[in-house]
């Protein structure tokens, strides 16, 4: 008998295929995110669920979960979406994708980096609407990267894929992280840790958020601490929304305390407030971060690895224990 495995969104069609050999896979072909509902159902039936950011699987759906459900092998690094600690009371083990997003989300927030000191979106908006008459020396006119401090809150490997490219464009790299990174690491990086964050913040002239979203970092970036950055700060979020008190964010970009931001996540996606929207100094991805078709691939194989190490009797290698989190 193969196992009973509930997919909550379409994935590309070489995992799907796998899936449906290996397993008694149940797909969505219309790929639209589960209701509560449904997600309450799939909990009751499935013997291994595989959601992803979309599906709330916080502990009241967790609770209704039937004795079958042995596994929830999540499409995705951060596992926010997931109440950890009520499914491994129900005895619930959970998985992730870690490490083979970490190049792609690193490519989106350095494209940010890049696009709202030197205003690529803006440029590209001039040319479309035929508002570009010719070259000015004063015209468009943003700010050089070369030179500039980056200051990363959180130095996994998201993190540390970012310093890395930063480096190459001349930015020296500052970070806060619970703790600070292997010393060779550092060395190479020619990193500055902080033990906090309110320390680097007036240092730095970008930001970049990197931390998972956590009981712990939900509104790290408070308005107390956002109005710590110098008004020509630039901030960018590839992490989690939650992370930033949106509001304030609003509030100091509004009224120019800061410069301006890049922003592929938000706090209530998917929703995007239309306050940001109006802001002119400001770049909107939909959360793009890990979106390449490689990218989907290796999650792919990594939930399947998952899953069938896991069938097989062993510890599989991408486990996620409260504690990590
Ligand atoms: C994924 C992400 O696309 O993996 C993550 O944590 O934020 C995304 O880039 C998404 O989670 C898929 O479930």
């Amino acid at each position: 008998m193969k196992t009973k495995i509930i997919l909550t969104r379409r994935l590309p069609d070489s995992v799907e295929t796998r899936m449906r050999e290996l397993f008694d896979a149940t797909l969505n072909q219309t790929d639209q995110p589960f209701t509560e509902k449904q997600l309450i159902e799939a909990v009751k039936t499935a013997e291994v669920l595989v959601p992803t950011v979309t599906d709330n699987l916080n502990a009241s759906i967790i609770e209704k979960a039937g004795p079958q459900l042995r596994l929830i092998a999540s499409f995705g690094t951060g596992v926010d979406h997931i109440d950890v600690k009520a499914a491994r009371e129900k005895g619930i083990t959970v998985t992730n994708t870690p490490g083979v997003l970490s190049e792609d989300t690193a490519d989106v927030a350095l494209a940010l980096i890049l696009a709202v000191p030197r205003r690529i979106v803006q440029g590209d908006a001039k040319i479309r609407s035929g508002q570009w008459h010719g070259w000015s020396p004063t015209g468009m006119l943003g700010h050089r990267i070369n030179g500039k401090r980056l200051g990363i809150i959180g130095m996994g490997s998201i993190g540390q894929a970012i310093a890395r490219r930063a480096k190459a464009f001349g930015m020296s790299i500052h970070y806060h992280n619970r703790k600070p990174v292997h010393q060779s690491t550092e060395l190479e990086l020619e990193a500055t840790y902080w033990e906090t964050v309110e320390q680097m913040l007036p240092r730095i002239d970008i930001l970049s958020v990197n931390c998972p979203s956590t009981p712990a970092t939900h509104h790290l970036l408070n308005k107390q601490r956002l109005s710590l950055l110098s008004p020509h700060t630039y901030l960018v979020n590839t992490g989690r929304g939650d992370v930033i008190e949106e509001k304030a964010l609003i509030d100091l970009l509004s009224e120019n305390k800061i410069a301006g931001a890049g922003l592929d996540v938000y706090e209530h996606e998917p929703s995007v407030t239309s306050d940001l929207i109006d802001l002119p100094n400001v770049v909107l991805l939909p959360h793009i971060g890990s979106a390449t078709i490689e990218g989907r691939h290796a999650m792919g194989d990594k939930v399947i690895i998952n899953i069938q190490t896991f069938l097989d009797g062993h510890t599989p290698p991408d486990r996620v224990v409260p504690a990590m989190l």
